[in-house]
């Protein structure tokens, strides 16, 4: 176990010290998400939510650990098979770094830290086994036996066998320590340089009362380090702005390619959108409503010149994940933008810096590209993308939501007047009305939080007069269009869930 953990240790550090190339372990877990069956992960996301990535890490860790443990074992008697198993360990952690689509860097270089790790555990296990089982191996396998001249003793083997256990404990600290103090990413640097500009096109004053005065609600706003992340990269992939580039390409009459100086240089606009990811459960709050500045997609498609029969973007990302958008929705004079800066700071790293897509609307899957590198202009018919291979829909819009934040699950309040209160959206239709029953009673309207804009969600409440006992509060909300929030419960897949929440709570 600690021959695999001074690989694991040193591969770190060798990742660390190289730019856009992943630790192995984190490769296999790239692997290991890109090869889960559908039906797994959507199990791990149920199971887990954000916390699967985690969990995916702890479970590569445990596996490591017993595979280690059992060579360690093996090894007493059997040094040979020791280690063929911790170079099998090694040498699938090789082929996960050479395959990892989220590594940014040519073949040979990608694989360094991988074949460090291969080596690096392969020659802490037989120093180790060596000193260790000197007489038991030595039937097993002579070429581990003493050199000539080595003084076979009982406590020679010991103090040998410990100085070797202490000097690969030593190595995978120091590796630790170091990966630890390395002091970030390239991508962390450049962004701590980036100046963004003022937008010509500002956001103005968020509306008065767009923010209910309500305990426990959901902020109109949410800070970037409140807001929900979703990636299929274990981590993010390191892309500094030095290098970066966005090319526009495809069916248009002239390719357009930006460095992130050009792109800062052009017309910026500032506006309030909220995301929303398709694996939202009703209830749930894989949502967040930010402050973005970025420049428009239809200028620079206009500026592109989409040509006939084109109807989508396929959006690329540094780490290899890519989104299919209808071209429709860039170009009917909603606030499609590439994205720079978030609440008024640049992208933070896990959000998709130097540059995300973001198209008010749509669920992320088909929009909201991060470490975005390229946009193909192209036709449905003519690919798929990182999601829709794995059976989501390719048309995606948001589906009209509404969420109870007070009172809480199994919340215990007191008789009288009480507030009820949340969220809704219907992104670029609008939400008109929220309505909030008790016990299956009749619909009561609720009080709408100010409208800002059809990119936003909007917050709600509603003042109840509680009465004491167990009751079953449920919410819905119709869309400016006069749909009604369904109240058939389907699941996210394959193109968000529906469904009325409710909540149930004691009143005393
Ligand atoms: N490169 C990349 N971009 C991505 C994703 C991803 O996995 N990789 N996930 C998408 C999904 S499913 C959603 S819901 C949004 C989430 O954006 P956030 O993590 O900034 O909240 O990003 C989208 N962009
Ligand atoms: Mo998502």
């Amino acid at each position: 176990m600690l021959a695999a953990a001074a690989g694991v240790a040193v591969s770190a550090l060798a990742a660390g010290l190289l730019t856009g190339v992943p630790a192995p372990i984190i490769s296999v877990g790239n692997a290991a998400v890109d090869l889960a069956p559908p039906a797994l992960k959507d199990f791990a996301v149920e199971q887990f939510g954000t916390l699967d990535k985690p969990i995916l890490l702890g479970g590569i860790i445990v596996v490591i650990a017993v595979v280690a443990a059992a060579a360690g074992l093996i090894g007493l008697r059997h040094p040979r098979a020791a280690l063929a198993l911790t170079g099998l360990l090694g040498g699938l952690a090789v082929l996960a770094a050479a395959t990892d689509r989220t590594s940014l860097t040519a073949a040979p270089v990608t694989v360094v830290p991988a074949v460090l790790a291969l080596v690096t555990s392969l020659v802490a296990l037989a120093s180790m086994l060596s000193r260790l089982s000197r007489r038991e191996a030595a039937e097993s396998a002579p070429w581990l036996e003493a050199h000539p001249g080595d003084d076979v003793g009982a406590d020679f083997d010991r103090r040998k066998f410990i100085e070797a256990v202490l000097a690969t404990g030593a190595v995978t600290a120091a590796a630790g320590i170091a990966t630890r103090f390395l002091g970030g990413t390239a991508a962390v640097a450049s962004r701590g340089a980036v100046r963004i500009p003022m937008p010509a096109d500002r956001a103005g004053a968020v509306p008065a009362g767009a923010q209910l005065r309500v305990p426990g609600i959901t902020p109109y706003l949410t800070n970037n380090d409140d807001f929900y992340r979703i990636d299929t990269a274990l981590t993010p992939p390191d892309v500094p702005t030095d290098g970066w580039t966005l090319r526009i390409h495809g069916m248009v009459d002239r390719e357009i390619e930006l460095d992130f100086t050009a792109l800062l240089q052009r017309r910026l606009v500032e506006r309030r959108v909220t995301l929303t990811c398709v694996s939202i459960e009703v209830g749930g709050d894989l949502a967040g409503n930010a402050t973005w500045i970025g420049v428009p997609l239809s200028e620079l498609l206009a500026e592109a010149g989409v040509q006939d029969g084109a109807d989508a973007l396929l959006s690329t990302s540094a780490d290899g994940f890519t989104a299919g958008t209808p071209i429709s929705a860039v170009t009917d004079g909603r606030d499609a933008m590439i994205a720079i800066a978030m609440n008024g700071e640049p992208l933070p790293i896990i959000h998709g810096f130097p540059a995300r897509m973001v198209v008010p609307g749509l669920y992320g899957y088909v929009s909201a590209t991060k470490w975005l590198t390229e946009i193909e202009v192209t036709r449905f018919a003519d690919f798929t993308a990182y999601w829709t291979d794995r059976d989501w829909a390719e048309q995606a819009p948001i589906k009209t939501f509404s969420r109870i934040d007070v009172p809480g699950s199994f919340a215990q309040l007191k008789a009288g007047s009480n507030a009820v209160a949340g969220v809704a959206w219907a992104q670029e239709r609008g939400i008109d009305r929220v309505e909030v029953r008790v016990d299956g009673g009749d619909w009561q309207p609720a009080r709408l939080g100010a409208a800002d804009g059809l990119a936003t969600w909007r917050q709600w409440v509603v003042e109840w007069d509680a009465e004491p006992g167990s009751h079953e509060l449920e919410v819905r909300a119709t869309d400016a269009t006069g749909e009604v929030q369904p109240s058939e419960r389907v699941p996210p897949r394959p193109d968000g869930a529906t469904g009325w929440q409710s909540v149930s709570v004691t009143v005393t």
